[in-house]
């Protein structure tokens, strides 16, 4: 059954994917899928925006998939919805359905937090990884601002996008502990309603005790459509957070792998300074740290000393500077390219 579903999911079938998706959502995958599904196509700008119930986030996720679909840009929207698991459109609000003809560059699906991490959805970054795979250009994600769930998805979002709105009686909404400093985008939303130039003053002052560069603050109506368009050119202005971390990651794993295959090497030949340091290690001679300096170090000098143009150009285009993994198949088995982030 995997087998077929691959298949058609590699084939672009959305019905595929819609299967696949539930399968991750309730934790039914087998953990081979991972493997068998390949790398993304490319890297997905994933943007979560976040913001009390009702502040408008289903409605402006709305407006921002027409912006992009006109751009010709494809979507997914995964929104976290606390109550309901059903799917679709109902949960856009009548301003925005599900097609009634599927459009293949759009899906759309909501997924019950229940047992998730506040706001967030369980196995919301499998869910990602899964669309990313199939290719969309964007993935939308809704989450409640509840908080702690904020904090979850920054790690799996972009860009982080926190929805204001004014006059809600609630004066603390945007002063919760941590909401101002994990967003990246700040919308005062349902900017037709009276309060909107007051609040965006107020966001304005507080942002800018705590960033030397704020970041910015806009004002939107999903209701209107003020606003959609800034707001989706600050939003791709913001560098892809998710992709840079995980080029970092990849370097710390490059040279993991490069001391693992030097230890085995030396090993291997019986090298006089590695059998002498491993003798001390195992009687105790030396402080765990110190003897991490002496391999290192050991490392180090013979990795720099030996010239080896073909190792380093790899490595270094293994991870390309937007993180993406290199076309160029890798000739060295142990430095592999890191898998798609
Ligand atoms: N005045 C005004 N009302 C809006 C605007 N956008 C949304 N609304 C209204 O706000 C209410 C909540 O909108 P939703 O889009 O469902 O808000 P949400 O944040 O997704 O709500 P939850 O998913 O329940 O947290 C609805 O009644 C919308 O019609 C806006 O720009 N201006
Ligand atoms: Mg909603």
């Amino acid at each position: 059954m995997l087998d077929d579903l691959l298949a058609r999911f590699r084939q672009k079938d959305r019905r595929a994917l819609a299967r696949l998706v539930s399968l991750v959502a309730r934790g039914d995958a087998p953990p081979s899928l991972w493997e068998r599904l390949g790398p993304a196509p490319g890297p997905s700008r994933v943007v979560a925006l976040t913001g009390s119930a009702g502040v408008g986030k289903s409605s402006l996720t709305g407006r921002l998939i027409e912006t992009l679909r006109r751009r010709g840009l494809t979507v997914a929207v995964l929104a976290c919805d606390p109550q309901s698991p059903i799917s679709g459109g109902a949960l856009l609000g009548d301003r925005l359905r599900m097609p009634s003809h599927p459009d293949d560059g759009l899906f759309i699906r909501s997924l019950a937090t229940e047992g998730g991490h506040g706001a967030v959805a369980p196995r919301l970054a499998d869910l990602i990884r899964l669309v990313e795979a199939f290719g969309f250009d964007i993935i939308l994600v809704e989450t409640v601002g509840a908080g702690q769930g904020d904090t979850a998805i920054h790690g799996l979002a972009d860009v982080v996008v926190l929805l204001l709105q004014p006059e809600t009686g609630d004066d603390i909404q945007w002063e919760k502990a941590g909401i101002l400093e994990i967003a990246d985008v700040f919308v005062i939303h349902k900017a037709d309603l009276p309060g909107a130039e007051r609040l965006e003053a107020d966001v304005r002052a507080n942002l800018r005790l705590l960033h030397p560069q704020p970041p910015p603050v806009l004002r939107v109506s999903a209701k209107t459509g003020e606003g959609i368009e800034p707001l989706w050119e600050a939003i791709a202005a913001c560098p892809r957070r998710r992709t840079a971390a995980a080029a970092d990651r990849g370097l710390l794993r490059h040279a993991q792998e490069l001391l693992a295959e030097w230890f085995a090497a030396a090993a291997r030949r019986h090298d006089p300074h590695l059998e002498e340091l491993l003798a001390q290690w195992r009687h105790g001679g030396h402080q765990a740290g110190d003897a991490v300096g002496r391999l290192l170090a050991q490392a180090a000098a013979e990795l720099m000393a030996i010239p080896r143009p073909e190792r380093s150009a790899e490595s270094l285009a293994a991870t390309s500077p937007d993180g993406s993994a290199s076309p160029a198949p890798s000739s060295h088995p142990a430095v592999p390219s890191p898998p798609h982030p």
